[in-house]
């Protein structure tokens, strides 16, 4: 059978370690950000526009403390996925688990002892770690201390965190991405960058400036990298989807150029190594002056990422006529409906070739390998009599973006790997809540906590390790 696909091409699964380890308080663990917002039908996005109410600790229900508990069941759950046949498996390192208040002295050891047991069984099963190093969960004293990233003392604390876990997993971990969705930062500051900007006077001139610091850390940090192992292989991360112009009248035309550039601002500064030419206008219409220190600007130009990696759900339709923008749906990337596509139950819009579209946009700028790390369908699962997961709407989507990538891939376009997101059962990052599910494998637990915990194959299991066995040829 005939495939796009390379021989080596990384099949595998991702997830996120505060959405799905739990445990949050076990073996010394410090808060992180996200352990201190409820989900939604508590009102997790007032808390995420409003961090305020989420430090004064208003809530007291947050699905994600014990979430599915891979933090004791990794290895059960490792050895699901070596059955399906991954080649490789993206989680993150929580950093308070390394660092309980992102500034001590020392790593805490119980931390560092879990990831390397998780990575050493990685390994056994021949599964290839990706490492995310900061996956919206920025240690949460951090942010009450100085604002999290608006302040330039955490690219300090983030290089020591990184120089910590690069040294210790050195032979364990290969690939690294820096930042998961660098761009969150401009949607959900409290996610991106564990700041508030509700009281600052200019709340873009904050958040360009945290982003800054992140951009200067995720250059700092490459370097580090290679300097403590020549092989390791580091990327950037962004929130992926290209935009679109709602209409054929040139002033859209034009949105859909500003909304695209909102996006690739942050590639353009991690891989071609310096803010981009038009970055010049926005930041002055803004009335954004960014606070450079000295060697910043050649940290960043000396060290740009080998390779780019996104999350891609859906694409985006912009306009520029303020009416119909008042129509915009969704939460963390608003957008307007586009007649010509479908939408998951959350209103995500399915455009499977706006993955062909994206990809080959994206290398056509960047001439930098890609990788999928996100994909996937939020979905409301329910057993049929005899506990099975019948999810053939889920198989759709999965196999039509699986093509898509295939197309982009025959466009020329080089791509290492694919990895959907929560390929177990996890806590949803918008929504904070357990029923928007992604997973091949089914976890029982309910959105108040209730369930006894156990793993199941869903249908979609059987339909990936038939993709991931045909290296892409069976969809
Ligand atoms: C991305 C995040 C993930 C993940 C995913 C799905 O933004 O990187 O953490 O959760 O989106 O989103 P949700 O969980 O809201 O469905």
């Amino acid at each position: 059978m005939t495939t796009p696909f390379q021989k080596d091409f990384l099949w595998g699964g991702a997830v996120a370690a505060n959405q799905c380890e739990g445990a949050y308080l076990t073996d010394g663990k410090g808060l992180s950000l996200v352990d201190v917002l409820p989900d939604a039908a508590h009102g997790r996005w007032e808390a995420i526009m409003n961090p305020q109410l989420a430090l004064e600790g208003q809530y007291d229900f947050y699905p994600s403390h014990e979430s599915i508990d891979f933090y004791h069941h990794y290895k059960a759950d490792l050895a699901l996925m070596a059955e399906m046949g991954f080649k490789t498996f993206r989680t993150s390192i929580s950093w308070p688990r390394i660092f309980p208040n992102g500034d001590d002295a020392e790593p805490n050891e119980a931390g560092l002892a879990f990831y390397d047991d998780l990575f050493d069984e990685c390994v056994r099963l021949g599964i290839e770690p990706l490492v995310t190093i900061n996956h919206f969960d920025t240690p949460l004293a951090l942010m009450k201390k100085c604002n999290g990233w608006a302040d330039r003392r955490v690219i300090e604390l983030y290089e020591n965190y990184a120089e910590v876990i690069f040294k210790r997993y050195k032979d364990k971990v290969k690939y690294w991405l820096t930042f998961n969705e660098i761009n969150m930062i401009l949607h959900a500051p409290f996610f991106g960058g564990g700041i508030d900007v509700t009281k600052t006077a200019n709340p873009k001139q904050t958040t360009y400036q945290a982003a800054h610091h992140q951009l200067v850390a995720s250059a700092r940090v490459t370097k580090l990298a290679h300097d403590i192992n020549p092989n390791f292989k580091i990327g950037c991360m962004l929130a992926g989807g290209v935009s679109y112009a709602n209409t054929c009248a040139p002033e859209d035309a034009w949105k859909a150029v500003e909304a695209n550039r909102e996006n690739y601002f942050f590639i353009d500064v991690q891989s071609r190594g310096e803010y981009p030419s038009y970055s010049k206008r926005f930041f002055k219409e803004n009335n954004i002056t960014l606070d450079i220190a000295e060697g910043d600007l050649e940290i960043l130009k000396a060290y740009p990422v080998e390779f780019i990696s996104f999350s891609y759900y859906s694409s985006r339709l912009v306009s520029a006529d303020p009416e119909v923008n008042k129509t915009t749906e969704g939460n963390v990337f608003a957008t307007l409906k586009n007649p010509y596509l479908k939408a998951s139950e959350w209103g995500w819009q399915i455009d499977p070739l706006g993955l062909r579209t994206t990809m080959n946009e994206m290398y056509d700028r960047y001439q930098k390998p890609l990788f999928v790390v996100e994909n996937g369908l939020g979905a409301v699962d329910t057993p049929t009599a005899d506990g099975k997961i019948k999810d053939d709407y889920r198989i759709a989507y999965l196999a039509e973006h699986v093509k898509a990538m295939g197309d982009a891939i025959e466009d020329g376009v080089e791509c290492w790997g694919y990895t959907p997101w929560g390929c177990i059962d996890l806590v949803s990052a918008g929504s904070g809540e357990m029923k928007k599910r992604y997973g091949f494998i089914y976890v029982d637990r309910d959105n108040d906590g209730n369930g006894s915990l156990a793993r199941s194959k869903k249908d979609s299991f059987y339909w990936y390790k038939d993709v991931i066995k045909s290296n892409g040829a069976s969809l």
